[in-house]
């Protein structure tokens, strides 16, 4: 009995060595490693905003110009522009990963809602009324271009909004919800801006900074 003890003790290693024998790959070559794993990694990018041209190219210095308004002795006049052209498109890009987050993408005077349009000596509101100046954006009016194969499914353009100081000191320009792809990036062009140019505005060129902001 002692003995066959002894025996099946000396045998389990035997087993063992013989099963781990079986299982490493190219086990006629017990020491030597002729293969490898390659790993890569993509990581989530974030939500952002930029101005590109028709080259999609960042463009340096955006700009919108205006409609020239003729001075006026008694009438407020609208001047009016265009945000977002083909050689200056709003580009969304959400590089996010995960689950959808829903965004926004707004504009605001970049300088606060205090900011003036100044011109020369003068300056003008964008957001009182139109006796001192306001500025109104409308970007239901605009154009939507998905890029690369993604679609326009949960992203909104924002209604006709005008600035008031306090109240409303940015505007939409597009929301997007859950349902919007995730990563997903669009073009966006052609909202509508109108500044109310109030009676007796000095003759000048008039500037504001704007900012828009992807949140
Ligand atoms: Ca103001």
């Amino acid at each position: 009995m002692k003995l066959l003890d002894k025996q099946k003790v000396i045998a389990l290693p035997m087993l063992l060595a013989s099963m781990a024998w079986l299982f490493i790959p190219g086990a006629n070559v017990a020491l030597a490693s002729n293969a490898t794993t390659l790993s890569t990694t993509v990581n989530a990018g974030t939500l952002g905003v930029d101005i590109v041209d028709a080259g999609n190219v960042t463009v340096g210095s955006p700009t919108v110009t205006f409609g020239a308004v003729t001075f006026n002795f008694d009438t407020a006049q609208n001047a009016t522009g265009t945000l977002g052209t083909s050689s200056q498109k709003i580009r969304l890009s959400n590089a996010r990963g995960g689950a959808a987050v829903a965004w926004t993408l707004t504009m605001a005077a970049t300088g606060g809602n205090t900011t003036l349009w100044t011109g020369g000596a003068g300056t003008l509101d964008f957001n009182s009324n139109s006796s001192a100046g306001q500025l109104t954006v409308d970007p239901s009016v605009g154009t939507l271009t998905p890029t690369n194969s993604y679609t326009s499914t949960g992203v909104t353009k924002g209604s006709s909004t005008a600035f008031v100081q306090g109240t409303t000191d940015s505007v939409t320009i597009l929301s997007g919800s859950t349902s919007a792809s995730q990563p997903g990036r669009w073009d966006y062009i052609g909202a509508s801006l109108s500044e109310s140019i109030p009676a007796l505005t000095q003759a000048a060129t008039y500037t504001i900074g704007m900012t828009l902001t992807a949140t």
